[in-house]
């Protein structure tokens, strides 16, 4: 199914007059407190957030999967997904494949489905956390940390064909997620493996085009249980620093011990020029990869807040954004197009921040003054912005609504079968 403008209008048909009325009464009320209302549509409008292969279709838990019908079996049906949500809302404009989930065969037909459907590829990703079938040496005691030097150097031969798979596509970053460690006391060394590690990582880089960045995800543990080589954001950064320029940390907002302070995190990269890239999901335990904004939109704000103010006051080149999140329950493509508006929320509201009266509060530490200017922003009923942003660029006033009223699930079901399942985990 392919979605056109005429769809689009259709949907928006019945909803103009009242998002209209609802979007003219914000705006007046934004101009008032000074805001230029056009400046803030733009910067939503340029705000893109690539979508991953592996959440096109239904997630799995580790007891058990359920699928929810019509799901891309294919990597060109994957890339006619993404265009579905883009066409929609706009925000969407390219896609993040997950080697070997994802291997291109026909590269003609995949760059030509996705110039039809307006979209591009982001970073890609390397996988060697789980053995190919064909795989002689496996990854189960690790992989770039591995003491054994062959299996490592399987595994920078893999995050190498990576690369070359993401220069014929366009992409322009490699996502290292490395899932080493260990899960007992006494399994491995915490030195060597940090080492061996650190020096896997320089040979990929070496590798890296000119133009290209190595993100580098970190997280505190799962697979395993008792340590993790990158288990946190300082030691990504400390590879990342070792590594050179195009080395960079990337924040997954699952990938940290409850009630972490993010947001800090998120600042102290920035105010070092190295945060590279973000995972946005959600959570309440641990790496629950939930709809972004779904469980704590606070925290999602927050997180922008120091974003923004990043982007204003540190030289750290414009990030990556991309959602990693799946799980089992609802549609996938539902799924997605809430977190992308959830992320174009915390966004408006972090740009609506009164930054002169939120500096001049920490100046004379006023700090009821200090929380009072953020609350202030964060309830702020923005969607009507935001929907007015995605109007602007072609999209739909409500993306949701009109896949629901456009009947896109039920159609590719249809086309696609209620048993297609997509690749991945
Ligand atoms: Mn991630």
């Amino acid at each position: 199914m392919k979605i056109t403008p005429d769809h689009i209008q259709s949907t928006n048909k019945s909803r103009e007059i009242i998002h209209a009325r609802e979007f003219n009464f914000l705006a007046e009320n934004l101009e008032k407190r000074g805001l230029n209302v056009e400046s803030l549509i733009q910067k939503l409008r340029d705000l893109q957030i690539a979508i991953p292969s592996w959440a096109l279709g239904t997630g799995s838990t580790r007891f058990g999967r359920f699928s929810g019908g019509g799901e891309p079996s294919t990597l060109i049906q994957k890339i006619q997904d993404v265009g579905i949500i883009h066409a929609l809302n706009r925000s969407s404009d390219s896609v993040s494949l997950h080697i070997p989930w994802d291997i291109p065969q026909d590269y003609e037909a995949i760059l030509q489905t996705a110039a039809e459907v307006e979209i591009g590829f982001d970073a890609v990703n390397s996988n060697t956390f789980q053995d190919q079938a064909d795989q002689e040496l496996s990854y189960k005691f690790g992989s770039l940390a591995n003491n054994n030097k062959d299996i490592r150097d399987l595994a920078i031969a893999h995050n190498k064909e990576v690369i070359q798979i993401g220069e014929k596509l366009g992409s322009k970053a490699l996502t290292v997620w490395l899932a080493d460690g260990s899960s007992f006391p006494g399994q491995h060394s915490f030195r060597k493996a940090l080492n061996n590690t650190y020096e896997s990582l320089q040979e990929i880089y070496r590798e890296l085009p000119k133009d290209w960045k190595m993100l580098i995800e970190y997280k505190p543990y799962e697979p395993y249980f008792y340590s993790t080589v990158i288990q946190d954001w300082g030691t990504s950064f400390l590879l990342a620093n070792k590594l050179g320029e195009k080395a960079f940390t990337l924040v997954d907002l699952g990938h940290h011990l409850p009630n972490t302070n993010i947001e800090q995190i998120v600042a102290t990269l920035m105010t070092e020029g190295k945060l590279g890239g973000f995972h946005f999901n959600d959570s309440k335990y641990g790496d629950d990869d939930l709809t972004v904004g779904s469980i704590k939109p606070y925290q999602l704000f927050l997180i922008f807040n120091e974003l923004v103010a990043g982007f204003e006051e540190t030289d750290n080149p414009s990030p990556a954004w991309m959602i990693d999140a799946s799980h089992n329950l609802k549609d996938p493509l539902e799924d997605l197009l809430q977190s992308v508006e959830a992320i174009k929320l915390a966004y408006a509201q972090a740009l609506i921040v009164d930054k002169k009266a939120l500096e001049a509060a920490h100046s004379s530490h006023n700090v009821g003054l200090g929380q009072e200017i953020l609350q202030e922003a964060f309830r702020t009923d923005l969607r009507p912005l935001v929907r007015e942003s995605i109007r602007q660029s072609g999209g739909a006033i409500s993306p949701i609504h009109s896949y629901r009223e456009l009947k896109v699930r039920e159609t590719l079901i249809k086309e696609r079968g209620k048993d297609s399942k997509a690749s991945g985990l």
